[in-house]
């Protein structure tokens, strides 16, 4: 049983045996996770001193090239997991392919695949709000010592052995799942370690938060529109309180503990809504849940979609398992009304 101000390290090694690929390479691969994530909090928390320090030509205060956060990021992930020579292939949604690592001294020895959204949210950057990494993992399921495939990244979300997310907010968390629940991690950036702060974290069965962008109203299904009338109508415990931040991983931490559904419907503008289903859709499912939330397209779990295209887009609700199943009521009961004409 975890316990609190466990340490990450110690909350790895404590919970690897209950992991059935007992390898050790997961938990190398977590800690290089782990490592990145504390690199890339460090450059996030300056990003607003960047005009200042970074005002000499093009190059910051350390003489190096100003990178953009979100190049920052990705390269930092990939490098960091890269050279630790712990996964066989890395997908990104700053890569327009994915990438096959062929480990120094081994071909094609190591078993797990990673996808990641390095910078989620990065527009947010810029007006200080709270931004996320997003990861998934795999296990490859072409053989072992040959480069990897497309078919080792399509696989559906069901099949992923771990996924979490970082969140760069009033403090920097890791939240995690290796199919054994979520945990939360707090980094104590005075001496860079994690601290289990949020054990077992549970999706409240139901909610009073919804989080859409009520801007594209006129866009979204009607089923959609039926269900943000219904959260705004006087009854019961409603009306609900609407709350979008911009940052899936921030409305999502903040629905996983207060309870609250996030939407991103398709619309006339995204014909299959704006989220990847890889690298943001299905980790972010994976973890709803494990932490007895739900996540679907509005008709489907989303870890049972089939995925064709490694940046393919799909409709995203996601959060308290009765907030989404009447949602899913309405996008039902709006199509049986379509097709009924
Ligand atoms: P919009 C950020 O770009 C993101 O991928 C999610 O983090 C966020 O929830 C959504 O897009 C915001 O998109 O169209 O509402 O600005």
């Amino acid at each position: 049983m975890s316990q609190k101000n466990q340490t990450l390290g110690e909350f790895i090694i404590e919970n690897q045996s209950s992991f059935k690929y007992t390898s050790g390479e997961l938990s190398r691969l977590i800690n290089s996770i782990r490592l990145a994530a504390k690199v890339v909090n460090h450059e996030v928390n300056k990003a607003g001193l960047v005009d200042i320090i970074g005002t000499v030509g093009d190059t910051n205060i350390q003489g190096e090239d100003q990178q953009k956060l979100d190049v920052f990021a990705n390269e930092t992930f990939i490098k960091t997991m890269t050279k630790r020579n712990i996964v066989c292939g890395i997908a990104s949604e700053e890569e327009d392919d994915f990438i096959s690592i062929n480990s120094q001294d081994e071909n094609h020895q190591n078993k797990y695949v990673v996808l990641i959204d390095p910078l989620d949210g990065s527009s947010n950057i810029d007006v200080n709000v709270s931004v996320g990494t997003i990861f998934s993992i795999y296990r490859r399921v072409t053989p072992i010592g040959t480069p990897v495939t497309l078919e080792d990244f399509l696989q559906k979300g069901s099949q992923q052995v771990a996924a979490g997310y970082i969140i760069y907010g009033t403090s920097t968390m890791l939240v995690y799942t290796t199919g054994h629940g979520v945990n939360g991690f707090t980094l104590n950036p005075a001496i860079g370690t994690f601290y289990l702060s949020h054990p077992d974290m549970i999706f409240p069965e139901s909610g009073k938060i919804y989080s859409v962008n009520e801007g594209n109203y006129i866009h979204f299904p009607q089923g959609i529109k039926d269900y943000i009338k219904y959260c705004q109508m006087e009854e019961g415990d409603r009306p609900y309180t609407s709350r979008y931040i911009g940052s899936l991983v921030s409305d999502f931490h903040r629905n996983m503990i207060k309870g609250g559904i996030y939407m991103y419907p398709k619309s006339s503008q995204n014909s299959n809504g704006k989220l990847r289903l890889l690298y943001e859709c299905n980790p972010m499912a994976f973890l709803a849940e494990q932490a007895k939330g739900k996540a679907s397209d509005g008709f489907k779990r989303i870890m049972d979609i089939e995925p064709t295209e490694l940046h393919q887009r799909v409709p995203f609700i996601c959060g308290s398992k009765n907030m989404v199943e009447t949602a899913e009521e309405f996008m039902e009961l709006a199509q049986k009304k379509a097709t009924s004409f």
